[in-house]
């Protein structure tokens, strides 16, 4: 993978808030700290993914005050895999790190993991102690697992959030989940074109405003489908390709 420079560090940050009205302003803040810590080059674009709420309405204040910040919106809802699609569609500076707007992550664990940019195209994190039910862990879990036996992966916690990907690399390829498993299409694909990914511990907060969706019978069924399908296409692709 031909990875783009890091000097000087050209990044946007991006996140996905769905009806998220009291964290969107939080989360903004913080990126944009970190953001102007880090980076000589940056933007933090929030993509407010047709929230019922007053998300939109605060992601456009935000972009209007802070230069740096812009604000994009789905309109309908498309989903976690849509929002994030759309984020990575228009990222415009070099690197891409992307998070989730509920502020369950800390952006300051994000520039320990900037070295290892050196050596590897991808930075996956996982969460060193997820805050979720242990319902949710077991179905985690089990998806992880099902996800690993089909595409073997081998990467821990595909799911987690906290990821820095090169421009270069969302450029080469198409992104077609439209729900949560864009994660696991996104790594597969850069597997398969040889990238390297590194992976790190990151810790995980509990949710303090907003529900969490993430969970949803219709979140879970549109990522069985979508997987199914993916492993056609990468069946195919490999075919082809021997
Ligand atoms: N579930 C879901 N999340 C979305 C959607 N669009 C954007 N998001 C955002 O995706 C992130 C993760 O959502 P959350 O409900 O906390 O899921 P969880 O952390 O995996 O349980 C949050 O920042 C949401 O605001 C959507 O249509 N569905
Ligand atoms: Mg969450």
């Amino acid at each position: 993978m031909n990875r783009p420079p890091l000097t000087p560090f050209s990044l946007t940050i991006t996140f996905p808030c769905y009806n998220e009205e009291a964290n969107v302003e939080r989360v903004t803040r913080a990126a944009v700290d970190v953001a102007r810590r880090i980076a000589a080059d940056w933007e933090v674009l929030i993509v407010n993914d047709g929230s019922r709420d007053r998300t939109g309405e605060i992601a456009d204040r935000l972009a209007a005050e802070i230069p740096g910040v812009r604000a994009v919106h789905n309109n309908p809802n498309l989903g976690y895999g849509g929002a994030l699609g759309r984020g990575f569609r228009e990222a415009r500076k070099n690197w891409i790190f992307y998070t989730d707007g509920d502020g369950q992550f800390d952006f300051n664990e994000l520039p320990p993991l900037l070295p290892l940019l050196e050596t590897h195209d991808i930075v996956s994190c996982y969460r060193l102690d997820r805050q979720d039910s242990l319902m949710r862990k077991a179905n985690a879990f089990a998806w992880t697992t099902l996800v690993n036996l089909l595409f073997r992966t081998g990467l821990r916690d595909i799911d987690c959030a906290f990821k820095i990907y090169p421009r270069t690399f969302i450029e080469q390829i198409e992104i077609k989940s439209r729900g949560a498993l864009i994660d696991t299409e996104m790594l597969v694909k850069a597997r398969n074109l040889g990238c390297t990914i590194v992976q790190r511990g990151v810790h995980h907060l509990p949710r303090i405003a907003g529900q969490q969706t993430g969970a949803n019978l219709k979140v879970i069924l549109r990522a069985f489908r979508e997987l199914f399908k993916l492993y056609r296409q990468i069946k195919r692709e490999v075919h082809a390709a021997q």
